[in-house]
């Protein structure tokens, strides 16, 4: 029996927490644990995943409409799940649930994991948390739903098989997964490459004025909330952007800034190499993430942090 059975075994009421503003892999590992955990015991467990208001197209996965925002439940736990969360802030503001829940476990996959819970499962090799989880679920309940979730993170963290990380471990989970017979394609389709005609004309409005900038080794761009606002989206509609702005020839580092605040910006930062390693230079910035995949805060007004992105983004790709 795995660590995780014991636990759900003991526990009567059992919640799922994920990181804020979440993403195809905690989506993924969230919704395969609620699946798993109803596939092995009915409706004799509560189970209560919890995660901030995230794009609609993950409502094409299994139960995603039980996953709730509400982080004023007065239950107390037995059992707190935490999935692909490299430290408590992350949880915003349903950390309480796991500060007042009995056991916790958590599953991640993320470098310099801090979180307190009871058990860590933590490997940063694992592509995905999705992964990472994977032989902790008994097979004998793993069924089209959880397969399907599981499937979810793996396609979506590695880039969909093709970020560098992708090994022989992942094919082989992936093609134990498309055994259990879910559309994949149509799968994919919606959650990555399918696009509203209002995404595709904000990714325009970002490709106009995407600058190359030190010496065209780095791509840039941002968009404004008012922005965001005349054209009807949402922050999860752009998230996909930095995608676009990385998949540019020659380019090492791709960079996209969007306001999270009045004079607040956040940017996501992908590398395409190794010794470009974005999360260093996210760290110094207040921010964090994987060598190949970061995110960073500037603080001010979009001239002011471009200009000041610029030279840093400079001195970064200097001193390689
Ligand atoms: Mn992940």
């Amino acid at each position: 029996m795995s660590i995780l059975d014991e636990r759900l075994d003991k526990a009567k009421t059992i919640c799922i927490l994920g990181h804020q503003n979440p993403d195809g892999d905690c989506i993924g590992s969230t919704l395969a644990i609620y699946n798993y955990i109803i596939n092995k015991y009915g409706d004799s467990k509560v189970v209560r995943p919890y995660l901030d208001e995230f794009s609609k197209k993950y409502l094409i996965l299994p139960n995603a409409d039980k996953i709730s925002n509400d982080d004023k439940d007065a239950t107390k736990f037995d059992l707190a799940i935490i999935v692909d969360s490299s430290n408590a802030e992350r949880l915003s503001s349903y950390l309480r649930y796991f500060e007042e829940a009995k056991d916790s476990i958590i599953f991640d996959h993320h470098e310099n994991n801090t979180f307190p819970a009871k058990v860590s499962v933590i490997n940063p090799e694992s592509i995905a948390t999705c992964e990472l989880l994977y032989p902790f679920l008994d097979k004998s309940f793993i069924d089209k739903n959880v397969a399907i979730c599981l499937y979810t993170g793996l396609a979506t963290d590695s880039g969909i098989f093709r970020y560098k990380a992708t090994n022989r471990k992942t094919f082989m989970m992936a093609a134990e997964l498309i055994d259990y017979g879910f559309d994949f394609t149509n799968l994919l389709d919606t959650i990555v490459f399918d696009n509203s005609i209002k995404q595709r004309k904000a990714q325009g409005l970002v490709f106009d004025r995407l600058k190359l900038i030190c010496k065209g080794q780095v791509s840039y761009s941002y968009i404004l909330d008012e922005e965001l606002c005349e054209l009807g989206l949402e922050k999860n509609d752009i998230d996909n952007i930095i995608v676009y702005l990385r998949e540019i020839e020659n380019i090492k580092v791709a960079a996209f800034a969007y306001q999270v605040g009045n004079a607040v910006f956040k940017f996501s930062l992908r590398s395409k190499f190794d010794e470009y390693n974005v999360a260093k230079f996210a760290k110094e910035h207040d921010g964090g993430g994987h060598q190949l995949a970061a995110g960073c805060m500037y603080y001010g007004d979009i001239d002011t942090i471009s200009k000041k992105f610029e030279k840093d983004m400079a001195e970064f790709i200097e001193s390689k």
